[in-house]
């Protein structure tokens, strides 16, 4: 493969388009006290790693945010509804306090964080990342958050642990579709632990400087930017290290179809459709789809001497 197939892509601030919008909502919602302080320092920062200096792909780099609305309106969270214009209804009721989530597994120091804990002890910062649907539909999203790896060290793997398990709550009396008997809910998905430790891979507790809303996962949720969306698990209760690779919701329900890596991939289809290129969400016409959604230049360490095509 190419040296430039493993470009890193990130999306900065300054390479975000009609960056006003965005900017003067930030100020409607500082002038409200939504926004916190980590949020300021951190946007910044120079957020992700290195600006490409290719001038004839700089054209290519503008990418927008995608609006509030849709991302708040166009959502996949299946314990709710699968269809995506209806989550944010049906889930405006979802109650997200009292909140805690439980690490445990294979680590020195198991324990319980009250949502307040993972507030404060850990600095939340911006992370402006692309976040592309297995579907074939793509976003750009201002998450606020803080890296896995802050919240595994406080807990301390032990050797033995090489994987880690994400699960969603299950709350079948304010979730309409929990108990459809469509999908095995919970909702569980799984990460290598050196990818759950890589610096991109995010617990996100905001989007937009404002607190998640319940459709896109409040109160604390994955972010996994390099993999399909699938694996970013919503409203996260317990977090495990394990021995084994753990079983996740996809994996299970169809195999063929969705493996356990999920790496954005447009070199490896999907079996009923194309993955070169996907519908970035507020654009017309479709956008090739990138390497490891942009992020191979940070990612590809993980994957050395890996056949990516098997390991899908
Ligand atoms: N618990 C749970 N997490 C989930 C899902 C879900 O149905 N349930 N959908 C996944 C899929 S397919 C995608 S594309 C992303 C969508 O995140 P967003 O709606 O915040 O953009 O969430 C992922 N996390
Ligand atoms: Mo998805």
């Amino acid at each position: 493969m190419d040296q430039n197939d493993y470009r890193s892509v990130p999306v900065n601030p300054e390479e975000v388009t009609p960056k006003e919008v965005y900017l003067s909502r930030r100020k409607f919602l500082k002038g409200m006290g939504m926004v916190g302080l980590g949020a300021l320092l951190a946007s910044c920062a120079p957020a992700i790693s290195t600006v490409n200096e290719s001038p004839a792909s700089t054209e290519d780099l503008r990418e927008a945010l995608t609006s509030y609305d849709a991302i708040t309106n166009y959502v996949n969270y299946y314990e709710f509804t699968t269809n995506k214009e209806g989550v944010a209804e049906l889930a405006q009721d979802f109650v997200t306090e009292p909140w805690s989530v439980e690490l445990s597994g294979l680590v020195e120091n198991p324990r319980r964080f009250s949502l307040d804990e993972l507030r404060t002890n850990f600095e939340q910062e911006e992370r402006i990342y692309r976040m592309r649907c297995v579907e074939g539909w793509s976003m750009v999203i201002p998450w606020l958050g803080f890296p896995l790896h802050k919240l595994l060290a406080a807990v301390k793997p032990t050797p033995q642990a090489r994987y880690v398990a994400f699960e969603t709550a299950l709350v079948p009396e304010q979730m309409n579709a929990a108990e459809s008997g469509m999908f095995p809910f919970p909702y569980r998905e799984g990460l290598r632990l050196d990818e759950a430790e890589h610096d991109l891979t995010l617990l996100a507790t905001g989007l937009y400087g404002e607190d998640l809303p319940p459709q896109n996962g409040a109160p604390i949720r994955l972010v996994v930017p390099w993999k399909y969306g699938f694996k970013s698990s919503k409203s996260l209760v317990r977090i495990t290290l394990v021995e084994n690779q753990p079983p996740t919701l996809w994996n299970t329900v169809a195999p063929q179809e969705y493996g356990f890596f999920a790496n954005v991939n447009p070199g490896v289809d999907h079996p009923r459709w194309s993955q070169a290129t996907e519908r970035r969400i507020g654009e017309s016409g479709r956008r090739a789809t990138l390497f490891m959604n942009g992020y191979a230049e940070e990612v590809m360490p993980l994957y050395e001497g890996m056949d990516l095509t098997l390991n899908y």
